[in-house]
């Protein structure tokens, strides 16, 4: 499958470059495709050096199947480097991520880490600004009892819709996060004004905990493609 091939490819190539001599605490990211990475971490002759730090209850099963040594972010806060995936990336490196629903934790440790590093297949990799091709709207992460006034709110200063996430056939209403809130997706359209100032408007409204805009926090992306190369951005 050339989709899960060009996965691997960037995965293995992000780990096998990037984990430093000395390091001690490896961020997990959430989704399909760091799968691959903790997969490769799991095969490195020096595993059991690292402690491993998830972003979700997927992450910390990805931890436990390659065998890798558990840690959380509330005991170690100096995460050295975290390998995540994402929905889209831009040219400048900021990503709409969350399609997984594990953006907070996903934040949170990216937040402690001295470097996140993206791994993503040829569809995540926008020409130029974010939700070109992402078209489910921005990740919101909102305290339940919040939904309705953050959807209003989010009306209000622009957003084209705003979505519930449901669980579908997967769970008879909202989904719930790992976190215990909602995640609403908000269609903004084509992100080409600043990123920051949109990031920082909805991350202000009460009832919001994060938003799925990562502005200013990836050190590189490594883009698997269909002939099994991989394109690096930093
Ligand atoms: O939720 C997220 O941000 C995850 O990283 C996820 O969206 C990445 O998706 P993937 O399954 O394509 O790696």
């Amino acid at each position: 499958d050339p989709l899960e091939q060009a996965k691997r490819a960037a995965a293995y190539m992000a780990v096998d470059q990037n984990v430093p001599k000395d390091a001690k605490f490896v961020g997990i990211g959430s989704g399909s495709t760091v799968v691959y990475a903790a997969e490769r971490i799991g095969q490195l002759p020096n595993k059991d050096q690292f402690i491993c730090i998830p972003t979700s209850f997927q992450s910390k099963q990805l931890i436990f199947d390659n065998d890798l040594k558990f840690g959380t972010i509330d005991q170690y806060l100096n995460v050295d480097i975290t390998f995540d995936g994402a929905d889209e990336v831009d040219s400048r490196l900021n990503c709409i991520k969350g399609g997984g629903a594990c953006l907070f934790q996903e934040k949170l440790v990216a937040s402690c880490s001295k470097k996140l590093v993206i791994i993503a297949d040829y569809r995540k990799k926008s020409p130029r600004y974010l939700a070109e091709n992402w078209r489910k709207g921005i990740p919101i992460e909102v305290v339940p009892i919040a939904w309705i006034k953050v959807k209003n709110d989010l009306i209000n200063f622009g957003a084209r819709s705003v979505q519930l996430r449901q669980g579908g056939t997967q769970k008879a209403g909202p989904v719930v996060t790992d976190n215990g809130n909602f995640i609403m997706d908000a269609d903004f359209g084509v992100i080409d004004g600043d990123i920051k100032v949109l990031n920082d408007k909805i991350r202000g409204l009460v009832g919001v905990v994060e938003t799925g805009l990562f502005v200013d926090m990836v050190e590189k992306a490594y883009f698997g493609n269909k002939d099994g190369s991989v394109t690096i951005l930093f």
